[in-house]
């Protein structure tokens, strides 16, 4: 096993949902939690909660992953203690919209492909030279079912996660004899603001989506991802397809 105490574990997207329950579950472990979000005031919030309850190290910081310029001033300008990142889990993004293509918002299918495309690219490119320099780390890139399978009118969004299954395989080949792992964690329907964000803060058509059934909660993706980062350093787990019970495919649902 990988003992995570005194590691520096980087999150993005930190201030809610999976982002916010792998901060706390790494903190759990032992781990110093660096995180980054837009909203820093919910960052300050669970800073305080995670040192008080775990006792760990923690830093914060208020980035936009889609600002190329932020991200990597952000990363240069850390703390000397700070810089050393172990493991990086790129899970800041969001889906805008349920649209059919052709009716699609182009500003919704810009924020998706700048933020789950190229600000997962942008953090990785500030956080891997370091990474590849000490010849340790660990990338584990938060995915979704949606990039393994289509649903209807979900065009952009899944075309953004095959995105990142693309890069997560791209960056295994990349990285091949640097020593680094690279995972990536496919979760299906999770309980969180995601919904919300989709339809625009629209909190009853939000809510109907986990109508019925019972969807992951953040703490089981949480739980994946920590498996991932505490294998031995020869173990890389390439990906990992999480789905609720309820949940047998993009498309087919039991609600009771
Ligand atoms: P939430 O909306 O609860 O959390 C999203 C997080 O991403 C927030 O902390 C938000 O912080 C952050 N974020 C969004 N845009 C930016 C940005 N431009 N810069 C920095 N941070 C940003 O949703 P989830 O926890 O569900 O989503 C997390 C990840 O999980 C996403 O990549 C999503 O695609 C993926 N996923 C979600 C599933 C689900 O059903 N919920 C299923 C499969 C995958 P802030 O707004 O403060 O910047
Ligand atoms: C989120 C899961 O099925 O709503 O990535 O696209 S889904």
């Amino acid at each position: 096993m990988t003992s995570l105490k005194k590691m520096i574990v980087f999150v993005t997207g930190a201030s809610s949902g999976i982002g916010r329950s792998c901060a706390r579950a790494f903190a759990r472990e032992g781990a110093s939690i660096l995180m980054a979000a837009r909203r820093a005031d919910r960052l300050n919030d669970l800073a305080k909660s995670l040192a008080a309850e775990y006792g760990v190290p923690v830093y914060f910081f208020a980035l936009d992953v889609r600002n190329q310029v932020e991200v990597a001033q952000s990363l240069t300008a850390l703390p000397d203690e700070w810089k050393p990142i172990d493991v990086l889990v790129n899970n800041a993004g969001l889906s805008r919209g349920l649209d059919k293509l052709p009716d699609g918002l182009i500003s919704d299918w810009e924020e998706m492909i700048d933020t789950n495309v190229k600000g997962l690219l942008f953090v990785s490119r500030a956080v891997l030279p370091g990474m590849v320099a000490r010849g340790r780390g660990h990338v584990i890139n938060i995915g979704s079912i949606a990039g393994h399978e289509l649903y209807p009118a979900g065009n952009v969004y899944c075309a953004t996660k095959f995105a990142v299954k693309a890069l997560s395989r791209g960056l295994r080949l990349d990285l091949s004899g640097t020593n680094i792992r690279v995972s990536t964690v496919d979760p299906g329907m999770v309980e969180t603001e995601f919904s919300e964000v989709r339809f625009h803060g629209d909190a009853g058509r939000a809510a109907k989506v986990y109508q019925g059934l019972t969807p992951l909660s953040p703490e089981d993706v949480a739980e994946a991802v920590l498996f991932c980062a505490t294998r031995p350093p020869h173990v890389n787990i390439s990906e990992v397809i999480v789905m609720p019970t309820d949940q047998a495919s993009t498309t087919m649902i039991h609600r009771r």
